[in-house]
């Protein structure tokens, strides 16, 4: 019962009745993924092994709000070019987009030998960051297993000089660090031959479809995911995609889904796992379709979305598989100021990293992650278990809740140390910089339906400093 009791019982009274028709608008886009405690296909009903409702299974994913995601595998070795020709597009997509045979590719098993890759310390840069749980490719569309997979001989185990469970290691060292350990699998195979292997060159047509592929659902994909949720879990969360091939139907990822709760009944599923996807906005087009969250890739919703559960996912620079020539990095400031914007709409944020084929993750992704948890170490308060904003966006920024208290993301610093809060009528009992240990308070008055706070002429943080409003609720 997160976002909306406390809105309804807060009151914060918005004069801004446009924020609430435009995102009741992506509301109705969004009600598959919506916050209700209602049955989702029936894995939350009766069965006594199933305790938990969605609210609670939901918890913890919802107040941890930022996560690492992870593309890793054979492609960081080509890393966007194929015999001497860079290959446009995402470098995770190399097979496809330079049309390469399924036994062309299988050879870059034998090159994956990735010496550096040391699990704690992937772990540490993500709980440096101030991130609360890691989404790793444990198979995508290429179909390389990243595990010890008994299933298949295409893993990390029998097909590279590597032999080293690379999901176990990181098993463990999310254990130890307290990291919630999630896996991305993807339903589309390029490399299965009852899959879209046979598709070659065009692995992805959607037009096309494999006469076997309910055989390599019940023989390949489902037997996997056991092995992945069985012997790495528990998990955080299962993270399909691939999801749009001809093949897969709704019926199937509602089976997928039971499937899997049915193995781990606390774990939280992603939207790709039905058809529910509407285009790359992502969200699901009904409460029929299964999963429990929607999954924006690469933009950010326009409105808040109270009492919608959904995750933005987007890449550093051009590409989530490592490209060795893609250095078009997103700035720090871009990236907290996004985290903050994603906050303020009730959303997780899955920023993701490329490892090289060394098994590096690459240093520009380091620095930005690290100058991250430097403001997350003062202001993760303001993002961990905070609601989206029930006064909608300032024209200084953004604003994340708590049932008694606002935080304001200030981006825009005021020249004049008048900070507008338009629309707030709850009485302010306190204001102060959070980064401030003295909490020294700021004075806070009333112009008709605002509030203006008093700020220094000076901005603390250049790129985002929270001023905190304890709010008497009405
Ligand atoms: O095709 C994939 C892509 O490679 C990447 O994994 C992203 C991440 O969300 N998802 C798909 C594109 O929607």
């Amino acid at each position: 019962m997160g976002n909306k009791k406390a809105a309804q019982s807060n009151i914060y009274v918005c004069s801004r009745s446009v924020l609430i028709t435009s995102s009741a608008a992506f509301i109705l886009l969004a009600a598959g993924c919506a916050r209700t405690t209602t049955k989702s296909s029936g894995a939350d009903s009766g069965q006594a092994k199933q305790q938990l409702s969605k609210d609670e299974r939901m918890k913890w994913w919802r107040e941890a709000r930022f996560g690492m995601f992870i593309h890793w595998g054979l492609y960081a070795i080509p890393a966007g070019e194929w015999k001497g020709e860079k290959i446009p597009n995402i470098g995770e997509w190399i097979m496809e987009n330079a049309d390469i045979p399924v036994d062309e590719y299988e050879q870059l098993a034998k090159q994956f030998n990735p010496v550096k890759f040391n699990a704690d310390e992937w772990v540490r840069i993500a709980k440096n960051a101030g991130m609360k749980y890691i989404v790793i490719t444990s198979k995508h569309h290429d179909g390389f297993c990243l595990w010890d997979s008994k299933v298949s001989d295409y893993d990390i185990m029998a097909s590279t000089p590597f032999k080293r469970d690379i999901l176990k290691e990181l098993s463990e060292a999310c254990a130890k660090q307290g990291i919630r350990l999630c896996f991305y699998h993807s339903i589309m195979d390029w490399h299965h031959p009852d899959a879209q292997a046979p598709f070659y060159p065009n692995y992805n047509d959607r037009r096309l479809s494999n006469a076997n592929f309910q055989r390599y659902v019940d023989t390949y994909l489902k037997p996997q995911i056991k092995e992945l949720v069985i012997n790495y879990g528990p998990l955080g969360v299962l993270w399909f995609d691939g999801e749009w091939v001809k093949d897969w139907t709704e019926p199937m990822g509602s089976d997928m889904y039971k499937y899997v709760r049915d193995l781990q009944p606390d774990i939280i599923i992603n939207n790709r796992v039905g058809k529910g996807r509407k285009g790359m906005q992502s969200m699901s087009r009904g409460e029929e379709f299964a999963g429990d969250f929607g999954t924006p890739e690469q933009r950010i919703p326009p409105t808040g979305l109270a009492g919608v559960d959904w995750e933005t996912c987007m890449t550093m620079n051009d590409t989530w598989g490592f490209k060795s020539y893609d250095h078009n990095w997103k700035s720090t400031k871009d990236l907290i100021q996004k985290l903050a914007d994603i906050a303020s709409k009730g959303g997780n944020f899955l920023l993701n990293v490329g490892p090289t084929a060394e098994g590096l993750i690459p240093q520009p992704s380091v620095e930005r992650l690290a100058a991250m948890g430097e403001w997350m170490k003062i202001n993760g308060e303001s993002i961990y278990g905070t609601t989206a904003s029930p006064i909608g966006k300032l024209p200084c920024g953004r604003c994340t809740a708590k049932p008694d208290r606002l935080y304001l993301h200030v981006f825009n610093w005021p020249q004049d140390g008048k900070l507008l809060v338009p629309g707030l009528k709850n009485k302010v009992k306190k204001a102060y910089l959070l980064a401030d240990k003295e909490r020294s308070e700021l004075a806070v008055k009333s112009r008709g339906k605002d509030k203006i706070i008093n700020v220094p002429k000076e901005a603390p943080d250049k790129i985002n400093t929270v001023v905190v409003l304890e709010i008497k609720n009405k």
